[in-house]
């Protein structure tokens, strides 16, 4: 799995690069859609913004802080301190005045600083006691580092360096992330990865070539669209900080679809919403491509040009015909040049084997490819097989004979491919009428039309299919790469910054593990074919425990088998109360820090306000202080703006204006390109053929899983296709006996797991609930306000009843994020299942199935 260079260090929102690689080369008392506007004329005082009327008070100093869940917003914060103490938080202001925003939970930042679930000092569990039973010793940091290095020691010369393992979360910024991937390279641990949201970006990765990111117009930009089709998108809740953007658009006229199972806020505000059945917007696109075919409404220049509709495909390999294989020059050419790359790959590795196997190994590599021969794809111009690049007019429905083997066209085989999807197929399997259907179909030709994709769609296990299929429809009509016109979720990281800074105590060895795998892992001891056997785990920016799915398997499953388990957080998180350890973490304000991803495609720079609480530590400390344990001390700096400082240099860096100083000095550096970026503008993409490559030459597996696809599987993944969710489809086998689809919404009050225990928020919104058509709560006995109990084999939540039209029957819908101990019983990752599609390898949130009966306490499931 090769990834981009990406900020932080390296690692990006959700992966850890092959760094290897890299080396070488009014709050809330108002309605809710007005909670998170920009407060009109703020007076400046001190470079901070006040609202009219609010005056500093004396001695109050104002420092600039950046949010930095995993919200996607990165808003700037104004942190007001006196005597030491953050008093207050407010917003502060982007460059781009669009951007400057703040929520409920940017606004009370103090009640989470100063919460008492924060973890104060190092604490180990005691002797004796089980996990998660609450029994802990303050120790000292000596103590923590000195069990912490000694407990790795330990299992690294019994089992190698791999039985240690680093499983992240979603909460990154550029220091800390810097600094565990330096440490992970240098000690050659083994990196679990998480798997969210992987498989709308997956999809993106294999026909648009984008890598870990997800590329769409920026949302600025929704102003150029004629219509924002908003597809399982929670803007108003789970983007709370970007519906100004869709409220503006349609203030100038653009018009809103919602495709969503339920009617949601957003939904409440659109010209139309169009409920559908849960798992199926991969039928609806397929359908819509089909219908492109049928009303001849393909943008033939454009697939002509920026697609692989004109590719001869072999029908034995299912490989695009390359023009060595029908033109003897060419081949004869071709072989030359692999000759001379074997050649000069050859004399790099002898020159580099003095560094080592691995070094010489990437240098051999590195110069075949980058030496390899330009191959050209075939395509079919005036009855002869022409290179792709020099077709003008190319016949996009053209067959050929290749010595023998049958070839047709990309374009041919995805119609052959969606000729099935008739508006009658459409509507059985989407529960979408035929003319709601056509309807539609009108909608996405009338362009431009921004396709503003949420994360609910992808989350269930076919929902790599979805994202495929709706960068094909768009394709075909040319509805991408310019302004309004747009398919996806959006979310940037930069490159602009010192990748060889994870590699800088040295190239690790160790393999990187999707999460999912993880149990499969730890009960073979074997991964991709290797040892691996790990015995300990060290957990920082994520909540696992609460996050991941299935948490009765982590608890009784994979937790049992770690030997050791560690958790650096700034608060005491489900996953730190069943860790063997827990580390104080400092808080966002605490500590200097560079933000380089999100929505508002910056750089942004946080500085340290106050001085760390309790004990608490920076991350870069506590890796420093690990990393002295075992002799390398100098070569992993002690503060945070040291490691920032490495990071943040370089000639990428440089190139844009976002060296560490600059950023510091400007708080903010804009890093996309554009402004606004316009996805895949002008039709390039950054595949290997720069065109749209919705017939997929190599499909892969996002990630080594023993679910190894088969050739069958292959063949089938060039195209994308219909396959139902697992469990959430009428059919399948668990919703014979648990007919409610479960689904997941973003809460409004937290990001996931965090802020939840601010008591502000608290009293808005007490305890776990849970949504559900009255339809379905007749018949099972449930009146709104009852604790009722969801649950499935594999565990179950007690959440309130909130009875509503809104959901759809058959549903039920639930805020996420309450922590364990929030709940009467149970929680609500208990009940989602931890098996994936083999090519997505994401956490299939949403393809989940319940039932639901009223909760009588004592009588737990
Ligand atoms: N306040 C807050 N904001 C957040 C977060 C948070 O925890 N809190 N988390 C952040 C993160 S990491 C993410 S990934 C994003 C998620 O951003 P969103 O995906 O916008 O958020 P969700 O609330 O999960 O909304 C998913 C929507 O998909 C719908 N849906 C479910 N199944 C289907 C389906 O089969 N088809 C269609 N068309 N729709 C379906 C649901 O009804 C719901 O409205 O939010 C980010 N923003
Ligand atoms: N049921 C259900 N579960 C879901 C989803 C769903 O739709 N339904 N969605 C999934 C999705 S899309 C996502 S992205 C995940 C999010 O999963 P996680 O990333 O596990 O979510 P958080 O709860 O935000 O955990 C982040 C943790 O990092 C800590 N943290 C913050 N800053 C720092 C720091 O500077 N240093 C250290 N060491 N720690 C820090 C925070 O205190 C918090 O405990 O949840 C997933 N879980
Ligand atoms: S939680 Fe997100 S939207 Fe709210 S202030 Fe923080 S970054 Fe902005
Ligand atoms: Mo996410």
């Amino acid at each position: 799995m090769s990834k981009t260079p990406t900020t932080s260090a390296g690692l990006t929102r959700r992966s850890f690069l092959k760094t290897t690689t890299v080396a070488l080369g009014a709050m809330a008392a108002g309605s809710m859609l007005t909670s998170c506007a920009a407060q009109p004329e703020a007076a400046v005082v001190e470079g901070a913004s006040y609202a009219p009327g609010q005056v500093p008070s004396e001695s109050e100093q104002i420092f600039r802080g950046v949010c930095r869940p995993n919200c996607f917003g990165y808003c700037h914060i104004n942190v007001h301190v006196k005597d030491g103490k953050v008093i207050k938080t407010s917003r502060a202001d982007y460059a781009d005045p669009a951007y400057s925003r703040i929520c409920q939970r940017g606004l009370s930042h103090v009640q989470r600083m100063y919460n008492n679930e924060r973890v104060k000092y190092p604490l180990r569990r005691v002797e004796g006691t089980e996990r998660g039973a609450g029994q802990w010793e303050r120790i000292t940091w000596d103590e923590a580092i000195e069990q912490i290095v000694s407990k790795m020691q330990e299992y690294q010369d019994a089992y190698g360096p791999g039985s240690v393992a680093i499983a992240l979360g979603t909460s990154l910024a550029s220091s800390m992330t810097g600094s565990y991937t330096r440490l992970l390279q240098a000690l050659s641990m083994t990196m679990i990865l998480p798997s969210y949201d992987q498989a709308s970006c997956w999809a993106m990765t294999r026909v648009a070539g984008t890598h870990d990111d997800w590329h769409a117009n920026e949302r600025t930009d929704l102003v150029n669209a004629k219509t924002i089709v908003a597809w399982g998108a929670n803007i108003t809740d789970a983007q709370v900080q970007q519906w100004h953007f869709v409220k503006e658009a349609m203030q100038g006229g653009t018009k809103l679809v919602v495709i969503d199972p339920t009617f949601t806020y957003l939904a409440s505000k659109a010209d139309k919403w169009v409920p559908i059945r849960p798992g199926s917007d991969t039928a609806l696109l397929l359908g819509a491509v089909n219908e492109i075919f049928a009303r001849d409404a393909i943008n033939v220049p454009y697939v002509q040009q920026h697609t692989v509709a004109p590719f001869l495909v072999r029908s034995d390999t299912g490989r695009f015909l390359r023009y060595s294989e029908v033109n003897a020059e060419a081949a004869a050419a071709k072989a030359a040049q692999e000759a001379a790359a074997q050649k000069a790959a050859a004399a790099a590795r002898e020159e580099l084997l003095p560094q080592g196997e691995l070094v010489a190994g990437m240098a051999y590599q590195s110069v075949l490819e980058s030496m390899a021969y330009d191959d050209q794809p075939v395509v079919i111009q005036g009855g002869v097989p022409v290179e792709a690049s020099k077709a003008t007019d190319p016949d996009l429905y053209a067959t050929f004979d290749a010595s023998g083997v049958p070839c047709t066209t990309a374009l041919s085989l995805l119609k052959e491919s969606v000729a099935s999807f008739t508006p009658a197929k459409v509507a059985q399997l989407t529960d979408i009428p035929e003319d709601t259907f056509a309807e539609l179909v009108d909608v996405f030709l009338d362009q431009p039309v921004t396709h503003y994709v949420g994360y609910g769609p992808q989350a269930y296990a076919n929902g790599l299919q979805t994202t495929h299929a709706g960068m094909t429809m768009c394709g075909l009509i040319g509805n991408l790469g310019y302004p309004g016109a747009s398919y996806g979720s959006y979310w940037l990281t930069s490159t602009a910054t010192d990748v060889t800074y994870n590699v800088g105590a040295g190239i690790g060895t160790s393999p990187m593990i999707i999460d999912l795998e993880l149990p499969e892992v730890l009960s073979t001891g074997k991964f991709n074919g290797k040892d691996c056997p790990i015995k300990m785990l060290y957990v920082f920016a994520g909540n696992p425990l609460n996050c991941s799915p299935d948490t009765n398997r982590w608890l009784n499953d994979i937790l049992p088998k770690l030997e050791f388990v560690v958790t650096a957080d700034p608060m005491m998180t489900d996953t730190a109360c069943y860790s063997d350890l827990v580390l104080p973490v400092c808080q966002w304000f605490e500590v200097e820090q560079i933000t380089g991803m999100g929505e508002t495609a910056c750089f942004n720079y946080n500085e340290k306000a106050v001085d760390p609480l309790y004990e608490s530590k920076s991350d870069a400390e506590i890796v420093h202080l690990i990393a002295q344990g075992f002799g390398m001390g100098d070569l992993f700096p002690k503060t945070s703006g040291e490691v920032l400082q490495q990071i943040h240099s370089g000639e990428a860096a440089e190139a844009i204006g976002a060296t560490y100083e600059q950023i510091k000095a400007n708080k903010e550096v804009r890093f996309a390109p554009t402004n606004p970026y316009i996805a895949f503008e002008g039709g390039t993409f950054p595949t290997a053929s720069g065109r749209l490559e919705f017939y997929a030459e190599d499909p892969q597996p996002r990630g080594a899983t023993h679910l190894a696809p088969t050739a069958e599987d292959v063949a089938l993944e060039h195209l994308p296709h219909w396959f139902p969710p697992i469990h959430a489809w009428p059919e399948s086998e668990s919703c014979q006996k648990y007919p409610l689809v479960c689904m997941s919404e973003r809460p409004r009050y937290r990001v996931h797991s965090q802020w939840h225990s601010v008591p502000a928020l608290r009293e808005l919104d007490p305890e776990p609930t849970v949504k559900m058509n009255p339809a379905d709560a007749q018949g099972r006995g449930i009146e709104s306000g009852m604790y009722v109990e969801c649950f499935n084999d594999l565990g179950h939540a007690v959440a309130k009843a909130v009875l509503s039209n809104a959901v759809r029957p058959g549903t039920v819908v639930y805020p996420k994020g309450w922590h364990r101990t929030q709940f009467k019983a149970g929680s609500w990752s208990e009940l989602i299942p931890g098996d994936f599609d083999k090519f997505a390898v994401n956490s299939s949130f949403m393809d989940t199935v319940c039932d639901v009966c009223p909760w009588n306490e004592g009588s737990d499931k």
